[in-house]
């Protein structure tokens, strides 16, 4: 290239080797979210100058005001960045032609076909494109199907809009690592979660496996980019597979006349080859219900149909309409059609003690039970209001008067906070997907 200085391949991975080494490297997180943000606070606490990216200017104003919108980082501990100008939060994409490193850490959503939506992972590539340099390493964790790093970054980054080219393992590093983040979980952190990591060539990993060793314990190399992104993807296909298994088992011992939670309690005894799931009112979060999704349409263009994962899916998806049966099951004993009953349902977040309803199973339980014609209330320490599908909610503002005048008490999260032998004793009836009752 003319006007280029010739330098050895070596020479831009040695030079960012230093820079990760010695913490001097300028690293840019793309996306403060769940993951983004407490990966930021990671290296921006061991003496990084780290810069945040984000498209929202609301939540990056919140954030350079020392507010945190994540759980795992508590606003004391971001203020005390904020002060020493370790952290930057802004929404200026061109801090990234000033980086060393950038970690993409945006969304990856199913579209409405079910189908991969990466327009926000393209959004960030084609920012990118436009700033990254020699000697930079970008990092993607979002979720995603194996070969997104390869197939849709690499371009992107490698032939960029100005015709210059650059060289992965030469003058441009590449890598893959999935997150691992587990909202609210204190006994697993970004430090001490082990942290898979896959080059698009061995420089490539080298330095990636560099950068991530200066914040995390344990890191985990792998061959390529596409192993790291399967590696997250069995992981979660692993549960969601799991989960609708032990649903079906659920539906087995239903019909068969046995407690399932006793089924469950019992085998979970055996000290090995076996690994306790729970039943319960279907599969919520942004994770277990969606990543597989993207690997089954990875093998459909394949023409591989990705038969668990189908079927994974379907059974967990149809839990909501199990338990409503349950519901009008239960309600048809007492002599009470659901049309005009007045339910009470215990928790809307997707899991126990969190405030997150993405993908929640009881927004399904509510929306089949409205299309019934009952009268829905919901409680949720977590989730003061709700809105779904055209209808809106407000959690009562008190539980036992909520109790007290409902029809049918339907539990769909488990909060710790709840006190279970009293909700059981105060409800008429209770319908209970989690196994309350103890
Ligand atoms: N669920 C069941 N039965 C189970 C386990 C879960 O019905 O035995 C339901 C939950 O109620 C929830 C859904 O499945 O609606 C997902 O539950 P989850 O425990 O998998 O929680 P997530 O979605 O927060 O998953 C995250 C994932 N973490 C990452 O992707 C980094 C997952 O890999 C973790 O294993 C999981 O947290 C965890 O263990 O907490």
């Amino acid at each position: 290239m003319p006007g280029r200085q010739m330098v050895s391949p070596s020479f831009y991975q040695g030079e960012l080797l230093a820079k990760v080494r010695d913490h001097s490297a300028a690293i840019t997180i793309i996306g403060l979210g769940y993951v983004g943000l407490p990966l930021a606070v990671a290296f921006a606490e061991r003496g990084f100058s780290v810069a945040g990216v984000d498209v929202d200017e609301r939540r990056v104003r919140s954030l350079a005001a020392g507010h945190s919108h994540v759980q795992d980082v508590p606003s004391a501990r971001l203020a005390q960045l904020l002060a020493s100008k370790a952290f930057h939060p802004t929404t200026d994409l061109d801090v990234l032609a000033e980086s060393d490193v950038a970690i993409i850490c945006v969304p990856t959503p199913l579209g409405k076909t079910r189908d991969p939506d990466m327009r926000h992972v393209i959004a960030a590539g084609e920012s990118l494109a436009r700033r990254v340099h020699p000697g930079m390493l970008v990092v993607l964790e979002s979720t995603t199907y194996p070969g997104t790093t390869e197939e849709l970054l690499l371009p992107m980054l490698t032939q960029r809009p100005d015709g210059r080219r650059l060289c992965a393992g030469t003058d441009l590093f590449l890598a893959f690592s999935p997150e691992r983040i587990d909202p609210g979980r204190t006994d697993y952190t970004v430090e001490n979660t082990p942290k898979v990591v896959g080059g698009v060539t061995s420089a490539c990993r080298e330095v990636a496996v560099a950068l991530y060793s200066q914040a995390i314990t344990t890191v985990v190399p792998v061959a390529s980019t596409r192993t790291a992104e399967m590696v997250k993807l069995l992981e979660n296909t692993f549960r969601a597979v799991n989960i609708a298994l032990v649903n079906e088992v659920a539906i087995m011992c239903d019909k068969l006349g046995i407690d399932v939670w006793e089924v469950v309690e019992a085998a979970a005894t055996k000290p090995y080859g076996f690994m306790r799931f729970t039943p319960g009112p279907g599969v919520g979060g942004h994770c277990i219900p969606l990543d597989p999704h993207y690997l089954a349409w990875k093998l459909r263009l394949l023409n591989y149909n990705a038969r668990f994962i189908q079927l994974a899916g379907e059974i967990n998806s149809a839990m909501p309409k199990y338990w409503v049966e349950k519901v009008q099951d239960a309600l048809n004993d007492a002599a009470k059609p659901v049309k005009g009953s007045r339910i009470l349902l215990l928790g809307v977040a997707y899991k126990k003690d969190v405030g997150d309803v993405r993908e929640s199973p009881a927004l399904d339980i509510i929306e089949l039970l409205r299309a019934k014609g009952a009268e829905i209330h919901y409680h949720d320490p977590y989730v003061p209001r709700i809105a779904h599908n055209g209808f809106s909610l407000i959690s009562e503002p008190d539980l036992e008067p909520a109790i007290a005048t409902a029809d049918c008490v339907v539990i769909a999260t488990d909060h710790s906070a709840y006190d279970w032998p009293a909700i059981h004793s105060q409800a008429r009836l209770v319908v209970d997907t989690r196994h309350t009752s103890g």
